[in-house]
C-alpha cells in the first residue's frame, strides 16, 4: 500500500525544510515493503505511543512503527495547470499521491523572496487551490468530450458517468473542491487534485500567524524553520529545552486526515503497528502484514489495545475473556491488537 503524502505550496514557503525536518530521523526502511524511493519521497514514523506500551507488555524485542511517506514537491506558481514553471510537471506529482500537505507561509523575512511580493496567506492558499481546480476543470472538460458520444449511444452507464462527470464540471466552474462521497469515484478515476484530503501547514511563529482571518480548515501551525533547526535534536534533548515539537501532530493528522488507522501484532519477537484504511476487514486487513494473508485467513484472534495492557497481555486477556474470536468479515478498529490464523 502507497499511502503517500504531497507537500505542496508556492515556491519558498518552507516545503523542503518541512521535508527536511520530517525526514531527519528517517526510518529503516529495510523493515518496510517499499520500492526504491525516491530522494524527494520520505518515510516518517506515526507517532504512536501506544506502541511502546504493547512492547513492554507483550516483552518484545523490538517495536515496528506504522510509517507514511512524505513527498516534497517543488513550489507551484499562478498559471501552473497551463504549463507556467514546469507545472504541469509537478501537478503529476501531486496527482500521484493520496493527500496533501498544504504549506503556507506567514513567516516575514526579507531575504526569502515570494513570489508574489508580499507576505497574504489567504491569498497564496487561494492561488494554489486556483490552480488545482482549473487542472480538474481542464481534466474534466477533455473527458466530456470524450464521452459525450458513448453518452448519447443510450447505453444507461455511459449517461450516468457523462452526467456525474457534468456535475463535477458544475462544482469546479462554482469553485468548490469536489470532496463530497459523490464524487469519489470520479475523482479516483481521474486522479483529481481538487479531491484530495488536503491538510494546511501554517508556517511562522505565533506573532506572524495571529493575523490570518480566515483559517482553513483542518489545519496546524508549525515553525518550520526552528523545526528544522530542531529536528538535530532527540525528542529528549527538544524537551530538555522546552521545546515541543509540532511534527508528531502533523504527521498523526495527516495519518487521520486520509482515513487511516493502526492494528497492531505484539509478540516476542516485535510489538508492531500496521496501517489500513478505515472500514477494513479482517481479511482484507491481513495484506498489510502479507499478500498471502487474504487468500489463507482462516480467522483472527483479538483483543483490544486497552484490554491488552490491563490483562497484561495474550494469556492474561484470554483469561478475563476478553479475547474475541472473529470471522473475516469483522470490521477491525484502531487499536486491536491480532494474532492470524492462517
Ligand atoms: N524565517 C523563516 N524562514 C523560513 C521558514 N521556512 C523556510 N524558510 C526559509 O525559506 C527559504 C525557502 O525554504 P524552502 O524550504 O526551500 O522552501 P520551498 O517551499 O521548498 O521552496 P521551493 O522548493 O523553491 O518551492 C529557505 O531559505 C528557508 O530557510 C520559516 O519558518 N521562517
Ligand atoms: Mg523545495
Amino acid at each position: 500500500m502507497n499511502l503517500s503524502i504531497g507537500i505542496v505550496g508556492l515556491p519558498n514557503v518552507g516545503k523542503s525544510s518541512l521535508f527536511q525536518a520530517l525526514t531527519r530521523k528517517q526510518v529503516d526502511t529495510s523493515n518496510y515493503p517499499f520500492a526504491t524511493i525516491d530522494p524527494n519521497v520520505g518515510v516518517v514514523e506515526v507517532p504512536d505511543k501506544r506502541l511502546t506500551a504493547l512492547a513492554q507488555t507483550a516483552q518484545s524485542a523490538r517495536t515496528v512503527a506504522a510509517v507514511v511517506e512524505f513527498v516534497d514537491i517543488a513550489g507551484l506558481v499562478s498559471g501552473a495547470h497551463k504549463g507556467e514553471g514546469l507545472g504541469n510537471k509537478f501537478l503529476q506529482h501531486i496527482r500521484e499521491t493520496q493527500s496533501v500537505a498544504h504549506v503556507v507561509r506567514a513567516f516575514h523575512k526579507n531575504d526569502v523572496m515570494h513570489v508574489a511580493g508580499t507576505i497574504s496567506p489567504e491569498r497564496d492558499i487561494d492561488i494554489i487551490n486556483t490552480e488545482l481546480l482549473l487542472k480538474d476543470l481542464e481534466t474534466a472538460e477533455h473527458a466530456l468530450a470524450r464521452r459525450e458520444r458513448e453518452a448519447r449511444s443510450g447505453n444507461a452507464e455511459a449517461k450516468k458517468a457523462y452526467e456525474q462527470l457534468l456535475l463535477l464540471k458544475a462544482e469546479l466552474d462554482a469553485g468548490k473542491r469536489p470532496t463530497e462521497a459523490s464524487f469519489a469515484d470520479v475523482a479516483k478515476e481521474f486522479g483529481l487534485l481538487s479531491a484530495k484530503p488536503m491538510l494546511y501547514v501554517i508556517n511562522g511563529k505565533p506573532e506572524e500567524t495571529k493575523h490570518i482571518t480566515v483559517l482553513p480548515s483542518p489545519h496546524v501551525f508549525i515553525d518550520i524553520k526552528e523545526e528544522l533547526e530542531m529536528s538535530a535534536l532527540s525528542w529528549q534533548e527538544q524537551e530538555e529545552l522546552g521545546f515541543h515539537s509540532q511534527l508528531p501532530e502533523l504527521i498523526r493528522a495527516a495519518y487521520r486526515l486520509l482515513g487511516l488507522i493502526t492494528f497492531f501484532t505484539a509478540g516476542e519477537k516485535e510489538a508492531r503497528a500496521w496501517t489500513i484504511i478505515q472500514q477494513t476487514n479482517a481479511r482484507a486487513a491481513g495484506t498489510a502484514i502479507h499478500s498471502d494473508f487474504e487468500e489463507k485467513f482462516i480467522r483472527a484472534h483479538i483483543i483490544s489495545y486497552e484490554d491488552f495492557i490491563s490483562c497484561g497481555g495474550w494469556a492474561g486477556a484470554r483469561n478475563h475473556g476478553k479475547l474475541r474470536v472473529e470471522g473475516r468479515d469483522y470490521i477491525v478498529k484502531d487499536g486491536d491488537v491480532i494474532e492470524f490464523k492462517i
